[in-house]
This record gives structure tokens, sequence and C-alpha cells, in this order.
């Protein structure tokens, strides 16, 4: 009985190795955190997932592409469920308009590379990106998000230390 015990402790232990943490979703071999807190710019977010031993979100397909919309669109929807002055406390943070991935081109501009290093072998620009770079409020335009304009989803490169431009975003890191 005592080692049918210890075989169920291993194999418990070994199936927490294969799953993704909690509050993470598996897809295709990597584990995915949705964030949406609202105070953060795209280099904070980086930052935030590297703490979780992650990058912000590469994407390399349609499916991925289309996955990363799912689980941000999925936390958009959910929100209409709760109580109309909850809605109120959680509206920052749940109707992000748009969600930072982890494309950018800080080392050398026009030359687009995902944090995590993986190559870029997928994009899915929105019309008349990536920008010619505008200084805008002396930031250049370098770090990506998804923004959901007429629920279309594209991608629209914006500054990655904007004051302003604080969003949801997605870790990802490997299974
Ligand atoms: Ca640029
Ligand atoms: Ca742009």
């Amino acid at each position: 009985m005592a080692s049918m015990l210890r075989l169920f402790c291993l194999f418990t232990v070994l199936m927490s190795c294969l799953a993704c943490p909690k509050f993470w979703t598996e897809f295709q071999s990597n584990c995915y955190l949705y964030i949406g807190n609202p105070s953060l710019n795209w280099q904070e977010a980086e930052n935030f997932c590297v703490d979780k031993d992650a990058h912000l979100a590469s994407i390399h397909s349609r499916e991925e592409d289309d996955f990363v919309k799912e689980i941000w669109r999925r936390s958009r929807d959910a929100f209409t469920m709760f109580p109309r002055q909850m809605r109120t406390q959680l509206q920052q943070s749940s109707l992000a308009p748009f969600v930072y991935i982890g494309l950018n081109d800080m080392k050398e501009n026009g030359k687009f590379e995902w944090t995590d290093r993986t190559p870029v072998d997928y994009v899915n620009w929105m019309r008349n990106n990536p920008s010619t770079d505008i200084e805008i409020i002396g930031e250049f335009e370098n770090a990506v998000f998804i923004w959901d304009r007429k629920n279309i989803g594209q991608w629209n490169d914006v500054s990655s230390k904007s004051p302003v431009l604080r969003g949801s975003f997605v870790c990802k890191k490997p299974l």
C-alpha cells in the first residue's frame, strides 16, 4: 500500500511538471498568462513577464494569433457578466483596447525581433504599419500591440515607454 502511495505521489509530481502553472493557459506546448492590468506600458509589461520566467508572447501562426486574441477577448467578454457597480471598479483592468506582445525594433529601427528570441516567421500588421518612425512625445514607435479596432485584431507599433499607452498583455513561456 505504501509503495502504491509513493507511486501515486511520483505520478502527481510528474504530472504537475508537465502542466502549466496555475492561472496560465496551455496552447501548443507553451503556457500563456493574460494580465488585464492597465497600469503597464510595453517595457514594464515585458519586465513583468521576465519576472515570471517568461517574455511577452511571441506569435508564430494565425492559430497562435487567434489564441492570444481569444484569451484577451474572453476576459473582456466575462467583464460584461459582472454587476454594474463592480464593472466600474474593474473597467480599467478589463477593457483594455489593446494587448501587448513581444515584437519590437528597439535594437535597430525597422528590424523587428521577439523578446523571447524566437524567429519572426509570422506578422499581422494593421494597414500603414509598422509606422515610419514618427516621434511622438519624444519616443519612437518601437514596440507592438494587437489593437482590436473594428474587431479585426491586427498589429500596431507604438512607443515602448509610453506614459499613456498602458494596457493589457500576454506573457508566454515553454511548457
Ligand atoms: Ca521603429
Ligand atoms: Ca504604429
